[in-house]
């Protein structure tokens, strides 16, 4: 067979990653790859009705194609007892690239989305500063604003995983609490310094303009460094599920603090012990003792094909593909393993590789019909690696589901059918 001319890099039909670079790919020889220019000329091709008459013209707004529409944000059922409450999860299975579109980046809200007029929307900024101040949008829109491409992530993402039991889902079911956005926004730190910050401050309570008044600590150092007060996501205004008319954007950190429809910031010396910041979103050891701020998110990749729920239907080359990020700072490394962590490989980084940003990565395999475990490890350039399931468990307990950064195991069985396994 033609395959046997890639070079294996690791157990179980892992393939050098070059071979995505253009050489050799060509002889892979699957059918999809044949476009019609490449096809052979005695094939009969038929034109197409879509080729012989115009389709609809320009439009004032667009839309995605009607063969996409299955991609869709899988929302959690509502809960009657908790209005608005929930959380909706983005489709990684089915996108590529890096940016998440923002009609499929993730949502969680506390009390719902609320409808807010920019006119009538202020944001406050008092507590331990000189001056205190009021901003409207239009005042904000004037100030200079940077552009950052960052994920945002959910600490509850994967945390179905720490808690055993039958965890079979997709990519999406079990990880699509991630997203990644160009957030463009005024540093916060300009708008602080022109509230002029008192020297007894060391934290900024934020606070939503939705129904759950939503509030969170800031540590005045984090504030300060690389906090954004984001008014455009990928270009247009930040929609009213991720915040309209603007929100805090905390890069790198556990996506609650990153508190949506902001309308008060508060210079404070202590946390303000907010309802998210006690009862909620707090790391519970074996001991029952809790940590109650764990900002950073782990370093983590994902596989996102094949991936759970996914068929392989025939024997021989694929794609693995997936996503890395890391709340400290930017993908370095991601390796692939075909046989469950005996052996890895070395994945072709397929995008930039921005700090805290998802990073998309992929690796050539040729499945040979057999039983396979893909799991997908990163590292980040500060040298921390993505942690196993079992090491994450032996490090904190069985009790919190926060903060799950662990490798994800595909298993294949010989139907080729991918589901979530733990080894
Ligand atoms: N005001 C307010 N801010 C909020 C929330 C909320 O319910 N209300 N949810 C938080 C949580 S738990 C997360 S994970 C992120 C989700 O942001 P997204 O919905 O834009 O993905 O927003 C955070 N900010
Ligand atoms: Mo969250």
């Amino acid at each position: 067979m033609h395959q046997d001319k890639f070079e294996k890099v690791a157990g179980n039909g892992l393939i050098n990653r070059r071979y995505l670079l253009g050489l050799g790919l060509s002889g892979v020889g699957i059918a999809a790859a044949s476009s019609v220019l490449g096809a052979d000329s005695a094939l009969k091709i038929e034109i197409p009705t879509w080729s012989k008459v115009p389709g609809p013209g320009a439009s004032a707004y667009g839309r995605r194609s009607t063969h996409t529409e299955h991609m869709q944000r899988l929302a959690r059922p509502p809960d009657p007892f908790y209005p608005g409450g929930g959380a909706s999860l983005s489709p990684l299975q089915h996108l590529q690239g890096t940016i998440t579109p923002n009609s499929l980046h993730f949502e969680r809200h506390h009390a719902g989305v609320p409808n807010i007029s920019p006119a009538e929307h202020k944001l406050v900024i008092n507590g331990l500063v000189r001056q205190p101040l009021v901003f409207d949008y239009e005042d904000l829109l004037k100030y200079p604003m940077v552009s950052k491409i960052h994920f945002l992530e959910c600490s509850g993402n994967s945390g179905s995983l720490l808690r055993g039991g039958n965890a079979d889902g997709t990519a999406q079911s079990l990880h699509g609490l991630v997203s990644c956005a160009e957030w463009t926004g005024i540093p916060l730190s300009t708008l602080l310094d022109e509230a002029g910050v008192l020297p007894k401050a060391r934290w900024v309570a934020a606070v939503g303009a939705d129904a759950a008044s939503m509030g969170r600590s800031v540590p005045l150092n984090k504030a300060l460094d690389d906090v954004l007060v984001a008014l455009y996501q990928n270009g247009e205004p930040v929609r009213p599920e991720q915040g309209y008319p603007m929100r805090l954007f905390c890069p790198g950190w556990e996506g609650n603090i990153s508190v949506k429809w902001l309308t008060h910031l508060k210079l404070t010396n202590e946390p303000a012990q907010f309802r998210d910041e006690t009862s909620k979103y707090t790391d519970t050891q074996p001991d029952r003792s809790s940590y109650q701020f764990t900002f950073r998110m782990g370093t983590k990749s994902l596989i996102t094909s094949p991936s759970g729920q996914m068929a392989l239907n025939r024997q021989g080359f694929y794609k693995v593909t997936g996503i890395a990020w890391s709340g400290s700072g930017s993908i370095r490394r991601v390796e692939v393993s075909a046989d469950g962590g005996r052996s890895w490989a070395d994945a072709l980084i397929e995008s930039n590789q921005f700090e805290k940003a998802l990073t998309r990565f992929s690796i050539p395999w040729e499945w040979n019909g057999g039983d396979a475990v893909l799991q997908s490890r990163a590292t980040d350039d500060q040298g921390n690696v993505q942690p196993t399931r079992d090491a994450v468990i032996a490090d904190q307990g069985a009790i919190n589901f926060y903060h799950n950064p662990c490798i994800q195991s595909w298993g294949i069985n010989s139907a080729g059918e991918v589901s979530n396994v733990y080894i």
